[in-house]
């Protein structure tokens, strides 16, 4: 699928805001697959369409991930983790990606999980750093993502977690294992 084609699609599912942060992670996400040797075109792809499924009505989401057997304990925890994975389904039922690498990215962008690949590394990352973001903290993980992916998401990650630790936030068991499966592969 082109570009354009793929824009155009996801446009009419989000707020411009949220169009603009897209074109962000897509020109990243692209930026880094080229740096580190990834696919640039599944790059461009799963970047334009990660957040596909972020303004869907909760009840729709719901419905799918109990009708698609998805992690269940996911419907414990903080709506705004939903979107990843329905995304991922409905990239692929609506729009018609069947490429699984894609959809993987999609599907753990929000999450991340133990062992992941490449591609899954950089739409995190991408996300994270793209340059529309700024918050506090965001420059470390640009830097970082300059020489070393895993040392971008570790940091990214003990952010995440941190700032919904102070927000008391439960936190999803596969973000920790994520941030677990990095620092016990660099020991
Ligand atoms: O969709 P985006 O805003 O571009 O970014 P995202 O998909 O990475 O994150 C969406 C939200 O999910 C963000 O506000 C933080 C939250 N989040 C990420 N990991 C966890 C989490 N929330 C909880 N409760 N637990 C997590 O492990
Ligand atoms: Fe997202
Ligand atoms: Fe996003
Ligand atoms: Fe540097």
């Amino acid at each position: 699928m082109e570009r354009h084609e793929a824009l155009e699609i996801v446009k009419k599912q989000l707020t411009d805001h949220r169009y603009q942060h897209t074109l962000g992670v897509m020109e990243t996400a692209i930026a880094l697959a080229k740096q580190y040797g990834a696919d640039e075109k599944k790059a461009e792809l799963a970047a334009i369409f990660h957040d596909y499924a972020k303004f869907r009505p909760k009840e729709e989401m719901k419905q799918i991930i109990l009708e698609q057997n998805m992690p269940n304990d996911l419907l414990s925890h903080n709506t705004e983790l939903w979107h990843a994975p329905v995304g991922a389904y409905l990239v692929q039922t609506e729009v018609g990606i069947d490429d699984e690498d894609i959809l993987n990215a999609i599907r753990y962008h929000t999450s991340g999980r133990s062992d992941m690949t490449l591609l899954e590394k950089i739409i995190y990352i991408a996300d994270y750093i793209e340059p529309g973001r700024i918050f506090k903290g965001v420059e470390e993980v640009r830097e970082l993502a300059k020489h070393d992916l895993d040392e971008a998401l570790i940091e990214a990650l003990k952010n995440t977690i941190q700032f919904l630790l102070k927000k008391n936030q439960p936190i999803y068991p596969m973000t920790i294992d994520t941030y677990n499966a990095l620092m016990m592969k660099k020991k």
